[in-house]
C-alpha cells in the first residue's frame, strides 16, 4: 500500500501534563477526520509539532516511543521558537498579510530567520522518515519553505502542499520582503492546492510576476518540472453534524432561559481574530436593534467567542473591543429577562457547539477574509430539519459554495441590517429550499472528498512524471554519450535555435547569437568528422545574417530552405497559392489584438504572440485556432502550435523532412539532435532509434533524453567540444 506523510505545525493530538504525568488529548478537528479516511486506501504518518515546549531529554523519548505506536512523529520546539517562528512570523507576518491586514503586519528581519529555521527544523525531520514511494502532503502557511526544502533532498518524492488560508493578490504579496524565497519555496511541491479559485488565480499571478514562470490552465512551467495549481475547497465531517445533539446540554439550559416564545435566535462562533469581523458584526447588530425595536426582546445574538493567541498584541486589544462593545449594547438595551447578546468567551464542548447549530434560527458569519469558514458549512450540515438561514460574508472562501445564503459584504453595515431583516421574515418554504441546495452540496463534497481529491491528484502527478521523467541526460548516460561521441568517425549534429541554443526574448529580432555560442559553434564545427546543421523554423535571411559567417549547414522555414556548402536554396515546387487569404485573416486578428504580429516566410505564415497581455490572449488563441482551423479545412496544410507562435505552413515542409536530408547524406555513427519545441518532435521522429535525441524542458516528447534548459545545451556542447 503506498504511504502517506502528513506534514504540519500541529500533530492531531495535544500534550497536557496533569500531576506530572504527561497525558494525551487527540483532537478530532476538520483536518485529522479527513485524513483519517484515507486509511482505508493508504497508510498515513503525520509528522508535527507536539505542541507543549518539552525540554528534556528523557521526557521528549518517551513521547516519542509513545506516538510511534500511532504513527506520529513529533517534534519539539523550544518555547523561543513557537514565540518567534509561530507567534512570530506566522501569526504576525504571514497571517495578517494574507487576510489583508497590512496595517497589523511586522516585519521583522529575526522572526523571518526563526520561521526559516524552524522550517528547516521540519524538513529535517521529515527527511529520514520518507521512504520509497511516499506521498507528502505538508500544510498551511506555517511551513511555506518545507516544500522546497524537501524537494532538494528528496528530487523525485511527490510533494503536495495546500494553503488553508487565503492566499492574497500580489498587490499584497509583494510587499513581504521574502517574497521571493515563499514562493519558491512553495514551488518546491508538485501539487498546491487552494480552497478558493481566487487564491489559485493570484498564486499564479505572483509566479508569473515575481518568478517569471508562465502558466497554462493551473500548470506553472518549471525548467526542471511542472508545478499543478488547483482548487480543493476543504469540507467538514458532515455525518457527526447531521446528528441529534444530545438532549439536557447546559448551553441548552443557559440560552432557553433567556428566550421567549416565536424568538429568533441568532449565532455567531470564531475564534478571536481580527479576520473574522466580530465588532462590525456587533455594531451591525446594535444597529438593526434600533432601526427595527419591534425585535427588541424578540432576538438574540448568542455570540461563542474562543480564545486565541493571546500572546500577540493586536489579539488583546480586540478582547478589549469586544468587551467594550458588548457592554455599551447590552448596557443600553437590555430589559428585564433580555439581553440582546450573550457573549461565551470560552471554547464549548461539541456537544454545545452542535446544539447551538441546531438552536438557530440564523448563523452569523462576516469574517471580513477567510480562507473558506467551515462553521458556515457546519451550521448547514446541522440543520436536520432543513430550515435556518445563513448569512456569510461574501470574503470567506466558503461563499462561493454556499451561494443560497445571504451573502454580504462585511464592511457594509447596512448590507448586514437588511440581511438580518431578510433572514427574520424568510418564509418557511424559501427556508427549506435554500438550506436543501446547500446541505446537498456540503454532504457531497465533504471533508473526505476533499483529502481523497487532493491525494488522487498528487498520485495522478506521481504516474504522469514516472511516465515522461525516466530519460535525464546527465551523469553516466551523459559520460556515456561523450564516450561514444569522441569513438566516431562521422557525426552529425541537428540543433534548434530558438529554445535550444538560444533563450527566449521578447522581440524575436533581438535574439542575436552571442559570443559564447558562436565561439561554441565554431568548436564543433573543427573536427572534419563533425556535420553542424543549425536546423530552425526562422527565415533563411535571419539565420544567414546571424549565423552565415560560420562553417555549418542550416535548415531555415522548417525544412523549406537549406544551406550547404556554402550556398542556400530552397525546395521547389511548393504550393503558396494559400497565403493571401490566411495573411489576410492574421491581418485582422493582428489588428484586434495588440503586441501580436505576422511573421512571413517563402512558405509559412506565422502569428507571434509572445509580447501579448497573457490574461487577454488566452481567449483569442481559442477564437484564432477555431477560425484558422475552418478556414484551412481540406488543405494540404498544417498548423504548428510553437512557444508564442502559431504557423500555418505545407504538410510537405517539416524539419523531419530537413533532418532526413542530412542523415541520407553520409553514413554518420554518432548522430545528435537537440531542441525544445514541437516542431522539433518532427527532427526526432526522423532520426534512428541509435541517435541521441534529446529534448529541451519539460514538455512530452518522444526523444530518448532530456535536459533541462539552455545553459544545459551549452554545457553539454561544451563537454563534446572538448572530446
Ligand atoms: C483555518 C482558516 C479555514 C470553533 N469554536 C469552537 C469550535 N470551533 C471549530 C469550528 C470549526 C473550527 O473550529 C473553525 O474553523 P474555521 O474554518 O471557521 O476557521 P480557522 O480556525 O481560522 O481555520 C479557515 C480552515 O483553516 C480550514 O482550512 O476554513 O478559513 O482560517 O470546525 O467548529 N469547536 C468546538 N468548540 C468551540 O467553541 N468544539
Amino acid at each position: 500500500m503506498s504511504r502517506i506523510v502528513i506534514v504540519s505545525n500541529r500533530l492531531p493530538i495535544s500534550i497536557n501534563r496533569e500531576e506530572g504525568e504527561l497525558i494525551y488529548h487527540p483532537s478530532a478537528g476538520g483536518l485529522a477526520t479527513g485524513l483519517h479516511s484515507l486509511d482505508k486506501n493508504f497508510d498515513k504518518i503525520w509528522i508535527g509539532w507536539a505542541g507543549q515546549p518539552i525540554d528534556d531529554a528523557a521526557e521528549q523519548d518517551k513521547i516519542r516511543s509513545d506516538f510511534r505506536n500511532r504513527d506520529l512523529v513529533p517534534i519539539f520546539l523550544s518555547q523561543e521558537e513557537v514565540a518567534l517562528y509561530y507567534e512570530g512570523f506566522s501569526n504576525k507576518t504571514v497571517w495578517p498579510l494574507f487576510h489583508y491586514f497590512t496595517q497589523n503586519t511586522t516585519y521583522s528581519e529575526s522572526l523571518w530567520e526563526a520561521y526559516r529555521s524552524v522550517n528547516q527544523k521540519f524538513a529535517d525531520a521529515v527527511i529520514p522518515e520518507i521512504q520509497e514511494g511516499d506521498m507528502i502532503w505538508v500544510h498551511d502557511y506555517q511551513l511555506m519553505l518545507v516544500p522546497q526544502m524537501l524537494r532538494q533532498a528528496l528530487p523525485n518524492h511527490h510533494i503536495g502542499f495546500f494553503l488553508h488560508i487565503p492566499f492574497p493578490s500580489y498587490e499584497i504579496f509583494r510587499l513581504l520582503p521574502w517574497r521571493d524565497t515563499i514562493l519558491e519555496g512553495m514551488l518546491g511541491a508538485d501539487l498546491i492546492g487552494f480552497h478558493t479559485f481566487d487564491y489559485m488565480r493570484h498564486f499564479l499571478s505572483v509566479s508569473y510576476r515575481l518568478g517569471g514562470y508562465e502558466s497554462d490552465f493551473g500548470n506553472i512551467q518549471r525548467p526542471d518540472r511542472n508545478v499543478k495549481v488547483d482548487v480543493y475547497p476543504m469540507g467538514i465531517d458532515y455525518e457527526k453534524f447531521n446528528a441529534p445533539a444530545p438532549p439536557d446540554n447546559d448551553i441548552q439550559h443557559e440560552i432557553k432561559k433567556h428566550l421567549s416564545k416565536d424568538h429568533k435566535l441568532v449565532i455567531s462562533i470564531d475564534r478571536l481574530d481580527y479576520t473574522k469581523g466580530i465588532p462590525d458584526r456587533i455594531r451591525a447588530f446594535g444597529e438593526f436593534l434600533e432601526r427595527y425595536p419591534a425585535y427588541q426582546g424578540k432576538i438574540t445574538l448568542a455570540m461563542v467567542v474562543v480564545p486565541s493567541r493571546g500572546n500577540v498584541d493586536e489579539y488583546q486589544a480586540l478582547k478589549e473591543e469586544v468587551d467594550l462593545l458588548v457592554g455599551r449594547i447590552n448596557g443600553a438595551m437590555s430589559t428585564f429577562g433580555w439581553s440582546p447578546i450573550l457573549y461565551f468567551y470560552r471554547p464549548l464542548p461539541f456537544p454545545d457547539l452542535l446544539q447551538l447549530y441546531q438552536m438557530a434560527d440564523i448563523a452569523l458569519v462576516t469574517p471580513l477574509r477567510d480562507g473558506m469558514n467551515l462553521v458556515a458549512k457546519e451550521y448547514v450540515a446541522s440543520r436536520q430539519e432543513q430550515d435556518g438561514v445563513l448569512i456569510l460574508s461574501e470574503m470567506a472562501g466558503a461563499a462561493n459554495e454556499l451561494v443560497e445564503g445571504l451573502i454580504i459584504n462585511p464592511h457594509d453595515q447596512e448590507d448586514i441590517v437588511q440581511a438580518l431583516l431578510r433572514a427574520c421574515t424568510m418564509p418557511q418554504e424559501e427556508q427549506h429550499a435554500h438550506m436543501k441546495a446547500m446541505q446537498k452540496r456540503v454532504k457531497l463534497h465533504n471533508v473526505e472528498y476533499w483529502a481523497a481529491h487532493f491525494i488522487e491528484a498528487l498520485k495522478d502527478m506521481a504516474e504522469e512524471k514516472q511516465l515522461k521523467g525516466a530519460q535525464q541526460l546527465k551523469g553516466p548516460a551523459l559520460e556515456s554519450m561523450a564516450l561514444k561521441y569522441a569513438q566516431a568517425s562521422k557525426r552529425l549534429l541537428l540543433l534548434d535555435y530558438d529554445g535550444t541554443l538560444m533563450g527566449f526574448r521578447k522581440n524575436p529580432d533581438s535574439v542575436i547569437p552571442d559570443e559564447n555560442i558562436t565561439s561554441l559553434l565554431q568548436a564543433l564545427c573543427q573536427p572534419e568528422e563533425n556535420t553542424v546543421v543549425v536546423i530552425s523554423g526562422r527565415g533563411h535571411h535571419k539565420l544567414d545574417k546571424w549565423l552565415g559567417h560560420l562553417p555549418l549547414d542550416m535548415s531555415a522555414e522548417h525544412g523549406v530552405w537549406y544551406k550547404e556548402d556554402g550556398e542556400w536554396r530552397d525546395t521547389k515546387g511548393i504550393d503558396r497559392a494559400w497565403k493571401p487569404k490566411v495573411r489576410e485573416f492574421m491581418e485582422e486578428v493582428v489588428r484586434r489584438t495588440p503586441g501580436t504580429f505576422i511573421e512571413e516566410k517563402e512558405y509559412s505564415l506565422a502569428w507571434h504572440y509572445r509580447k501579448a497581455d497573457k490574461e487577454f490572449i488566452r481567449g483569442r488563441i481559442r477564437e484564432f485556432m477555431d477560425s484558422l482551423l475552418y478556414m484551412i479545412a481540406n488543405q494540404d496544410l498544417h498548423i504548428l502550435e510553437g512557444n508564442k507562435v502559431v504557423e500555418v505552413k505545407n504538410t510537405e515542409v517539416s524539419k523531419g523532412t530537413a533532418a532526413k536530408h542530412w542523415l541520407h547524406k553520409d553514413n554518420y555513427d554518432f548522430v545528435l539532435a537537440i531542441g525544445d519545441d514541437v516542431t522539433d518532435e518532427d527532427t526526432f521522429k526522423a532520426l534512428p532509434e541509435s541517435a541521441y535525441t534529446v529534448k529541451v524542458g519539460k514538455d512530452p516528447s518522444v526523444a530518448r533524453w532530456r535536459i533541462p534548459d539552455v545553459d544545459a545545451v551549452r554545457e553539454l556542447l561544451k563537454t563534446l567540444s572538448q572530446h
